[in-house]
Protein backbone atom coordinates (compact mmCIF):
# COMPACT_ATOMS: atom_id res chain seq x y z
CA UNK A 1 0.00 0.00 0.00
CA UNK A 2 0.98 3.39 -0.99
CA UNK A 3 2.02 5.48 2.40
CA UNK A 4 1.18 9.03 0.64
CA UNK A 5 -1.78 9.76 2.51
CA UNK A 6 -1.75 13.47 2.63
CA UNK A 7 -1.22 16.36 -0.27
CA UNK A 8 -0.48 19.73 1.87
CA UNK A 9 -0.84 23.16 -0.22
CA UNK A 10 1.68 26.10 -0.06
CA UNK A 11 -0.90 28.66 -1.24
CA UNK A 12 0.71 31.48 -2.57
CA UNK A 13 2.27 30.95 -5.75
CA UNK A 14 1.23 27.44 -5.68
CA UNK A 15 -2.08 26.93 -6.00
CA UNK A 16 -2.55 30.75 -7.46
CA UNK A 17 0.13 33.24 -8.67
CA UNK A 18 -1.39 35.80 -6.43
CA UNK A 19 1.66 37.74 -5.80
CA UNK A 20 2.58 40.33 -8.43
CA UNK A 21 -1.17 41.14 -9.89
CA UNK A 22 -2.84 40.07 -6.28
CA UNK A 23 -0.90 40.84 -2.94
CA UNK A 24 0.80 43.39 -4.51
CA UNK A 25 -2.06 45.60 -5.94
CA UNK A 26 -3.67 44.77 -2.26
CA UNK A 27 -1.08 46.25 -0.49
CA UNK A 28 -0.58 49.46 -3.21
CA UNK A 29 -4.17 50.17 -2.73
CA UNK A 30 -4.22 50.30 1.05
CA UNK A 31 -0.63 52.78 0.94
CA UNK A 32 -2.86 54.79 -1.32
CA UNK A 33 -5.92 54.61 0.45
CA UNK A 34 -3.84 55.84 3.93
CA UNK A 35 -2.58 58.59 2.25
CA UNK A 36 0.94 56.86 2.28
CA UNK A 37 3.15 57.91 -0.96
CA UNK A 38 4.58 54.11 -1.04
CA UNK A 39 4.18 52.34 -3.83
CA UNK A 40 5.42 48.95 -4.70
CA UNK A 41 6.59 48.01 -8.00
CA UNK A 42 7.13 44.72 -9.51
CA UNK A 43 10.81 44.66 -8.77
CA UNK A 44 10.93 45.48 -5.51
CA UNK A 45 7.83 43.46 -4.79
CA UNK A 46 10.48 40.82 -5.82
CA UNK A 47 12.83 41.90 -3.37
CA UNK A 48 9.99 42.35 -0.29
CA UNK A 49 8.99 38.60 -1.00
CA UNK A 50 12.29 37.93 0.76
CA UNK A 51 10.16 37.81 4.24
CA UNK A 52 6.86 36.16 4.26
CA UNK A 53 3.48 37.81 6.22
CA UNK A 54 2.36 40.98 4.96
CA UNK A 55 2.64 42.65 8.50
CA UNK A 56 6.29 41.41 8.50
CA UNK A 57 6.91 42.21 4.73
CA UNK A 58 5.95 45.80 5.71
CA UNK A 59 8.15 46.00 8.72
CA UNK A 60 10.52 44.90 6.63
CA UNK A 61 10.09 47.68 3.98
CA UNK A 62 10.19 50.05 6.56
CA UNK A 63 13.11 48.88 7.67
CA UNK A 64 15.30 48.39 4.78
CA UNK A 65 13.74 50.50 1.98
CA UNK A 66 11.89 53.59 3.64
CA UNK A 67 14.34 53.91 7.34
CA UNK A 68 13.22 57.88 6.90
CA UNK A 69 9.44 57.61 7.54
CA UNK A 70 8.04 58.78 10.31
CA UNK A 71 6.63 56.01 12.27
CA UNK A 72 3.56 56.75 14.60
CA UNK A 73 3.67 55.94 18.25
CA UNK A 74 1.01 53.76 17.98
CA UNK A 75 3.36 51.42 15.31
CA UNK A 76 2.03 48.18 15.52
CA UNK A 77 -1.47 49.05 15.48
CA UNK A 78 -0.71 51.35 12.29
CA UNK A 79 1.05 48.36 10.61
CA UNK A 80 -2.09 46.18 11.95
CA UNK A 81 -4.67 48.69 10.19
CA UNK A 82 -2.93 48.49 7.04
CA UNK A 83 -2.69 45.12 6.42
CA UNK A 84 -6.36 44.68 7.61
CA UNK A 85 -7.41 47.51 4.87
CA UNK A 86 -4.98 45.16 2.15
CA UNK A 87 -6.81 42.09 3.14
CA UNK A 88 -10.19 43.56 2.18
CA UNK A 89 -8.63 45.04 -1.09
CA UNK A 90 -6.89 41.45 -1.77
CA UNK A 91 -10.27 39.58 -0.83
CA UNK A 92 -11.79 41.85 -3.19
CA UNK A 93 -9.69 41.40 -6.57
CA UNK A 94 -10.58 37.57 -5.79
CA UNK A 95 -14.62 38.04 -5.18
CA UNK A 96 -13.79 39.75 -9.17
CA UNK A 97 -12.41 36.81 -10.80
CA UNK A 98 -9.17 38.29 -10.92
CA UNK A 99 -7.05 35.11 -9.95
CA UNK A 100 -7.23 32.08 -11.35
CA UNK A 101 -5.91 28.59 -10.05
CA UNK A 102 -2.51 27.47 -11.79
CA UNK A 103 -2.76 24.79 -13.82
CA UNK A 104 -3.42 21.35 -13.09
CA UNK A 105 -4.47 22.29 -9.63
CA UNK A 106 -8.55 21.56 -9.87
CA UNK A 107 -7.59 18.49 -11.36
CA UNK A 108 -5.03 17.39 -8.78
CA UNK A 109 -7.29 18.24 -6.10
CA UNK A 110 -10.48 16.49 -7.37
CA UNK A 111 -8.33 13.64 -8.48
CA UNK A 112 -6.87 13.20 -5.02
CA UNK A 113 -10.06 13.48 -3.68
CA UNK A 114 -11.84 11.16 -5.43
CA UNK A 115 -8.49 8.64 -4.57
CA UNK A 116 -9.24 9.28 -0.62
CA UNK A 117 -6.39 10.88 -0.52
CA UNK A 118 -6.47 13.50 2.91
CA UNK A 119 -5.56 17.52 1.71
CA UNK A 120 -4.57 20.12 3.80
CA UNK A 121 -2.91 23.61 3.68
CA UNK A 122 0.48 25.03 5.21
CA UNK A 123 0.57 29.16 4.05
CA UNK A 124 1.61 31.93 5.98
CA UNK A 125 -1.08 34.20 4.39
CA UNK A 126 -4.08 35.02 6.35
CA UNK A 127 -6.91 32.72 6.60
CA UNK A 128 -9.90 35.00 4.84
CA UNK A 129 -7.61 35.13 1.91
CA UNK A 130 -7.74 31.58 1.46
CA UNK A 131 -10.94 30.65 1.67
CA UNK A 132 -11.41 33.72 -0.39
CA UNK A 133 -9.39 31.85 -2.98
CA UNK A 134 -11.04 28.58 -2.61
CA UNK A 135 -14.76 29.98 -2.83
CA UNK A 136 -13.88 32.19 -5.94
CA UNK A 137 -11.72 29.57 -7.94
CA UNK A 138 -13.84 26.26 -6.98
CA UNK A 139 -16.75 26.82 -5.02
CA UNK A 140 -18.36 27.94 -1.37
CA UNK A 141 -17.62 24.47 -0.68
CA UNK A 142 -14.27 23.84 -1.72
CA UNK A 143 -13.14 24.83 1.86
CA UNK A 144 -13.88 21.58 3.18
CA UNK A 145 -12.28 19.93 0.65
CA UNK A 146 -9.45 20.62 3.22
CA UNK A 147 -8.88 18.91 6.44
CA UNK A 148 -6.85 21.27 7.96
CA UNK A 149 -5.86 24.95 6.66
CA UNK A 150 -3.06 26.29 8.80
CA UNK A 151 -2.59 30.03 8.01
CA UNK A 152 -1.36 33.20 9.01
CA UNK A 153 -0.56 34.07 12.74
CA UNK A 154 -1.77 30.45 14.01
CA UNK A 155 2.08 29.87 14.61
CA UNK A 156 4.41 32.82 15.46
CA UNK A 157 7.31 32.03 13.32
CA UNK A 158 6.23 31.74 9.72
CA UNK A 159 8.04 29.86 6.83
CA UNK A 160 10.42 29.47 6.52
CA UNK A 161 10.59 28.47 10.27
CA UNK A 162 8.67 24.61 9.67
CA UNK A 163 6.07 25.45 12.40
CA UNK A 164 3.24 25.90 10.02
CA UNK A 165 4.10 22.36 8.23
CA UNK A 166 4.43 21.12 12.10
CA UNK A 167 1.24 22.57 13.22
CA UNK A 168 -0.68 20.95 9.89
CA UNK A 169 0.76 17.37 10.34
CA UNK A 170 0.17 17.33 13.94
CA UNK A 171 -3.75 18.37 13.58
CA UNK A 172 -3.98 15.34 10.60
CA UNK A 173 -1.77 13.38 13.39
CA UNK A 174 0.18 12.32 10.28
CA UNK A 175 3.78 11.14 9.94
CA UNK A 176 5.48 13.43 7.71
CA UNK A 177 6.77 10.88 5.20
CA UNK A 178 2.85 10.01 4.78
CA UNK A 179 2.55 13.37 3.52
CA UNK A 180 3.64 15.39 -0.33
CA UNK A 181 4.23 19.19 -0.02
CA UNK A 182 3.61 21.30 -3.15
CA UNK A 183 5.89 24.62 -3.11
CA UNK A 184 6.88 27.65 -4.91
CA UNK A 185 9.46 28.85 -3.56
CA UNK A 186 12.65 29.04 -1.33
CA UNK A 187 11.03 29.93 2.02
CA UNK A 188 8.60 27.63 1.12
CA UNK A 189 10.54 24.85 0.46
CA UNK A 190 13.06 25.84 3.72
CA UNK A 191 9.93 25.32 5.51
CA UNK A 192 9.06 21.92 4.35
CA UNK A 193 11.71 20.29 4.12
CA UNK A 194 13.06 21.33 7.98
CA UNK A 195 9.81 19.43 8.58
CA UNK A 196 10.97 16.61 6.80
CA UNK A 197 8.30 16.29 4.13
CA UNK A 198 8.76 15.36 0.28
CA UNK A 199 8.61 18.73 -1.70
CA UNK A 200 7.03 18.97 -5.65
CA UNK A 201 8.17 22.50 -6.34
CA UNK A 202 6.07 24.54 -9.01
CA UNK A 203 8.23 27.66 -10.07
CA UNK A 204 6.67 31.15 -10.89
CA UNK A 205 8.13 34.49 -12.60
CA UNK A 206 9.18 35.57 -9.11
CA UNK A 207 10.80 32.26 -7.69
CA UNK A 208 12.63 30.41 -11.34
CA UNK A 209 15.65 31.30 -10.09
CA UNK A 210 15.74 30.25 -6.15
CA UNK A 211 17.78 27.73 -4.71
CA UNK A 212 15.95 24.34 -5.02
CA UNK A 213 18.01 21.73 -4.15
CA UNK A 214 16.26 19.20 -2.09
CA UNK A 215 13.38 19.47 -3.89
CA UNK A 216 11.62 15.41 -5.05
CA UNK A 217 11.33 17.25 -8.65
CA UNK A 218 11.10 20.79 -9.69
CA UNK A 219 8.62 22.04 -12.26
CA UNK A 220 7.10 25.08 -14.26
CA UNK A 221 3.62 23.86 -13.03
CA UNK A 222 1.96 20.89 -12.39
CA UNK A 223 0.26 20.17 -16.24
CA UNK A 224 -3.22 19.46 -18.12
CA UNK A 225 -3.60 16.69 -20.68
CA UNK A 226 -3.04 19.56 -23.06
CA UNK A 227 -0.18 21.39 -21.53
CA UNK A 228 2.45 18.25 -20.40
CA UNK A 229 4.64 20.33 -17.32
CA UNK A 230 8.64 21.05 -17.66
CA UNK A 231 10.82 19.35 -15.87
CA UNK A 232 13.41 22.19 -14.25
CA UNK A 233 15.52 19.67 -11.99
CA UNK A 234 14.78 15.98 -11.38
CA UNK A 235 13.31 13.27 -13.16
CA UNK A 236 9.75 12.59 -14.10
CA UNK A 237 10.32 9.18 -15.48
CA UNK A 238 7.72 9.39 -18.74
CA UNK A 239 5.56 11.66 -16.80
CA UNK A 240 3.62 14.38 -17.96
CA UNK A 241 1.68 16.07 -15.92
CA UNK A 242 1.78 15.76 -11.66
CA UNK A 243 -1.05 13.20 -10.57
CA UNK A 244 -1.12 10.63 -7.78
CA UNK A 245 0.78 7.81 -9.98
CA UNK A 246 3.57 10.77 -10.10
CA UNK A 247 3.29 11.26 -6.72
CA UNK A 248 3.59 7.50 -5.87
CA UNK A 249 6.44 7.15 -8.17
CA UNK A 250 8.46 10.43 -6.97
CA UNK A 251 7.77 9.28 -2.76
CA UNK A 252 6.16 5.80 -2.70
C1 LIG B 1 2.90 34.05 0.97
C2 LIG B 1 3.18 35.19 1.83
C3 LIG B 1 2.08 36.04 2.25
C4 LIG B 1 1.42 36.82 1.14
C5 LIG B 1 0.62 37.94 1.72
O1 LIG B 1 3.41 32.91 1.57
O2 LIG B 1 4.30 35.44 2.21
O3 LIG B 1 2.55 36.93 3.20
O4 LIG B 1 2.41 37.38 0.31
O5 LIG B 1 -0.35 37.47 2.59
P1 LIG B 1 2.89 31.42 1.16
P2 LIG B 1 -0.72 38.24 3.94
O6 LIG B 1 3.37 31.20 -0.25
O7 LIG B 1 3.58 30.55 2.16
O8 LIG B 1 1.40 31.38 1.28
O9 LIG B 1 -0.65 39.69 3.63
O10 LIG B 1 -2.10 37.76 4.29
O11 LIG B 1 0.33 37.83 4.96
MG1 LIG C 1 4.31 30.34 -1.81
Amino acid sequence: MSRVKALIFDVDGTLADTERDGHRVAFNKAFAEAGLDWEWSVELYGELLAVTGGKERIRFYLDKYNAEFQRPGNFDEFVAGLHAAKTTFYTRLLSDGEIPLRPGVERLLREAREQGIRLAIATTTTPENVSALLTYTLSESAVDWFEVIGAGDVVPAKKPAPDIFHYVLEAMNLAPEECVAFEDSRNGILSSREARLATIVTINDYTRDDDFTDAAIVLDQLGEPDRPFKVLQGDARGHHLVDVAMIRMLVG
